[in-house]
């Protein structure tokens, strides 16, 4: 088995690390503590062909593949969880409009997000009673001459305010006639459409420089040609694309918990008590070993997913395996750093309780540590 990195993946991966050490990471404490909305960093991502990994290079992107997505995405994270966030879910809306749209929709919005034009993309999917079970979204689209009449609620969307384009799903068939998950299709929706209001921004516990809103869709009008992919086939682009989007997750949450344990490391190193660095006890030690195992295993099955994605080998399992075992193993690490920095770790001069209250949606966002074992169980068992 050959681990080494092609010279595209290494470029990406210096390149990402490069720019999140000299620019991202000593801003990342600011843009948490003010709640801002990275805008200039993200420009600086799209100018390094980081906001569209996965697009071809034909449409603006980079062209590079999952396994550099997921290197870059730990670089990013490493540095700061809300600019991360935002990068994989435009990274993720480029990659499902190039792969599912017309060639007029791939030629409008996938070179506006890849330059940075349009800062973001948002997934909008999940609405206030349809979370993990998007099957039961409530939000309708129903033909008008040549337009859709959007009516409904969005819930949690990120970067809802900022987005150039919202991947909106919407049900396009009625429930007796299209049950379940059948009659759900997909529209792209630009900012600023009449019909389009955007809710107040959530206050959450972390990913603070991240957008997170709710949309409200009012006789909100879209030409006939918004409509991504088949009629009623919208439900299977929206799981397709959270399967890429899952190996994404598990990269940013592997890229918060190499921050959290490099500093765990350096101030195990540094703090003394009884006369001694706090490294030189064993229960110290131990810690940091299996911090250390437990991202090395994430990392692995991150870029296995991330391989088999770009090998066109289903992988939709092995995504939701990695994102389980990455953001849990993720959440422990961690937890464990502010255990490690004592009463250091409680406050904000240090950036372990950051990356705590960071790395904790990475269990709950692009699909549940709960759902994801539904994926993996239902696999093993079909
Ligand atoms: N790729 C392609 N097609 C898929 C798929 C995938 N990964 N997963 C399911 N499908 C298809 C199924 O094959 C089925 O097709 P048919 O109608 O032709 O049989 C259809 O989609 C419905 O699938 P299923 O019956 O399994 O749907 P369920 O409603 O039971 O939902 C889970 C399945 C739980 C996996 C899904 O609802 C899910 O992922 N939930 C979490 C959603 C989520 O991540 N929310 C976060 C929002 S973004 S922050």
């Amino acid at each position: 088995m050959d681990f080494t990195l092609n010279e595209t993946q290494r470029l990406i991966q210096q390149t990402a690390r490069h720019y999140a050490e000299r620019v991202i990471a000593p801003q990342a404490a600011a843009i948490d503590e003010e709640e801002r909305f990275p805008a200039d960093i993200l420009k600086g991502l799209a100018d390094m062909g980081l906001m569209a990994v996965n697009v071809p290079e034909s449409l603006g992107g980079s062209q590079a593949g999952a396994v550099a997505y997921v290197l870059a995405m730990i670089e990013v994270a490493r540095a700061c969880a809300s600019t991360a966030v935002t990068m994989a879910v435009t990274n993720m809306v480029g990659e499902v409009i190039a792969r599912f749209g017309t060639p007029e929709q791939r030629e409008r919005c996938c070179p506006r997000l890849a330059s940075g034009e349009w800062l973001a993309g948002a997934f909008a999917l999940s609405e206030p009673e349809a979370g993990s079970d998007p099957g039961a979204l409530r939000t309708t689209a129903r033909r008008d001459g040549d337009a859709w009449v959007l009516d409904g609620s969005k819930q949690w969307i990120t970067s809802g305010a900022y987005a150039g384009v919202l991947v909106v799903w919407a049900r396009t068939g009625d429930q007796a006639a299209y049950p379940g998950t059948r009659g759900i299709s997909c529209f792209l929706v630009e900012q600023a459409t009449p019909g389009l209001r955007i809710g107040r921004a959530e206050d959450k516990m972390g990913i603070r420089g991240s957008n997170t809103v709710g949309l409200h869709f009012e006789e909100c009008r879209v030409p006939e040609t918004a409509l991504l992919g088949e009629l009623h086939g919208g439900f299977k682009i929206a799981m397709m694309a959270l399967d890429g989007g899952r190996i994404g997750i598990s990269a940013q949450a592997l890229g918060i918990a190499r921050a959290a344990l490099e500093e765990s490391v350096r101030y195990a190193k540094d703090r003394k008590q009884f006369g001694r660095p706090i490294g030189d006890n064993q229960a110290i030690q131990w810690k940091l070993a299996e911090m250390q195992t437990s991202i090395d295993a994430a990392y692995l099955l991150a870029l296995r997913a991330a391989w088999m994605k770009d090998h066109a080998v289903p992988f939709s399992r092995e995504a939701a395996m990695a994102k389980m075992f990455s953001t849990e193993a993720a959440v422990q690490i961690c937890n464990h750093a502010v255990q490690i920095h004592g009463g250091y770790g409680y406050i904000r001069d240090f950036p372990a309780e950051r990356h705590l209250r960071d790395v904790r949606v990475s269990m709950i966002y692009e699909g549940t540590s709960e759902i994801q074992r539904v994926v993996i169980a239902r696999s093993m068992l079909s």
